[in-house]
C-alpha cells in the first residue's frame, strides 16, 4: 500500500523527499480555495510566483496579476485572494500571475515532486479520486502561515488521509493527528475553526463571506495540476 504523510508547515519541508511524491499544496484561507474557484470559472492558467516582483512583471506579458500580502490586495495588481473575485466573467479563458503570503511559497517548496496538485475543501472528493488512481506516495503540504501551522491547513489534511484510508498508510504521526482533528471538527468546521488564527486575522478584515465558502466541501470537480510551471485542469 502507498503511504501518506502530512507536512504541517513548509519549513518542514527539508524533512521530506519530493521526488517520489504526488504533493498536494492545501491553502484553505484562501489561495488554494481561490485557485480552485479561478479553473471552475473558466480561467485557463495560473502561474505561481513566490516573489511579488516576479508575478507583477507578468503584467505586460498579458497576464491578470494576483498579489496578496497579510490578507491584503497589494498595490498594482489586478486581483487580491477572495474566491468571489475569480467567479468574474471577464475572467474566463484569461491566464493568471499569482502570488501569495504562503500558498504559492508552498508551491515553490514543492519542486521536484512527480506531481504537484492544488487541493482544497472545494475539490476535496475530486483530490482523493485522483490519489486513488496515482501510484505514487501522498504528501500534502500545508501553506501555514509564515513558517508556524494553521488549523484549516491540517483539517483539509486530515480530510485527505480519511478518505484515502483503505487506499494509503500514515507514514508518520502527522497525518494520524490530523485524521482524527478532522474527525473532532467534521460536524461544523467554521465553528471549531472560530478561535482560529487566521480566521481572526480575516475577520479583522470582515471577510467571514469568504471563510464559509473555502470551508464548504466539494463544490467543484476538479484538479489543478502543475505542469512546467503552470496550474491547469
Ligand atoms: O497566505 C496565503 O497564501 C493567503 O491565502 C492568505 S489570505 O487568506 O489571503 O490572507
Amino acid at each position: 500500500m502507498k503511504t501518506i504523510d502530512v507536512c504541517l508547515s513548509p519549513d518542514l519541508m527539508h524533512l521530506y523527499d519530493v521526488r517520489d511524491k504526488a504533493v498536494v499544496v492545501v491553502d484553505i484561507l484562501r489561495a488554494t480555495s481561490c485557485m480552485t474557484t479561478a479553473f471552475a470559472h473558466g480561467i485557463e492558467s495560473i502561474t505561481p510566483f513566490a516573489k511579488l516582483d516576479d508575478c507583477l512583471a507578468m503584467k505586460s506579458k498579458g497576464y491578470f496579476t494576483a498579489g496578496e500580502r497579510d490578507g491584503k490586495k497589494v498595490d498594482g495588481f489586478d486581483l487580491g485572494n477572495s474566491p468571489f473575485e475569480y467567479m468574474e466573467e471577464n475572467l474566463k479563458g484569461k491566464k493568471i500571475a499569482f502570488t501569495t503570503t504562503n500558498g504559492t511559497q508552498a508551491i515553490a517548496k514543492s519542486a521536484g515532486a512527480k506531481e504537484i496538485i492544488i487541493g482544497s475543501f472545494l475539490n476535496l472528493s475530486a483530490v482523493a479520486n485522483h490519489l486513488k488512481e496515482l501510484p505514487h506516495p501522498v504528501l500534502v503540504v500545508c501553506a501555514g502561515w509564515k513558517g508556524k501551522v494553521n488549523l484549516e491547513d491540517t483539517l483539509f489534511a486530515g480530510a485527505l488521509v480519511e478518505l484515502l484510508k483503505d487506499h494509503t498508510e500514515p507514514d508518520c504521526d502527522a497525518p494520524l493527528a490530523a485524521q482524527h482533528l478532522y474527525n473532532l471538527a467534521k460536524q461544523d468546521l467554521f465553528y471549531f475553526l472560530k478561535e482560529s488564527s487566521h480566521v481572526k486575522r480575516l475577520a479583522k478584515l470582515n471577510i467571514y463571506k469568504d471563510i464559509q465558502f473555502c470551508l464548504t466541501s466539494d463544490q467543484y470537480n476538479l484538479v489543478p495540476v502543475l505542469r512546467n510551471g503552470v496550474l491547469t485542469v
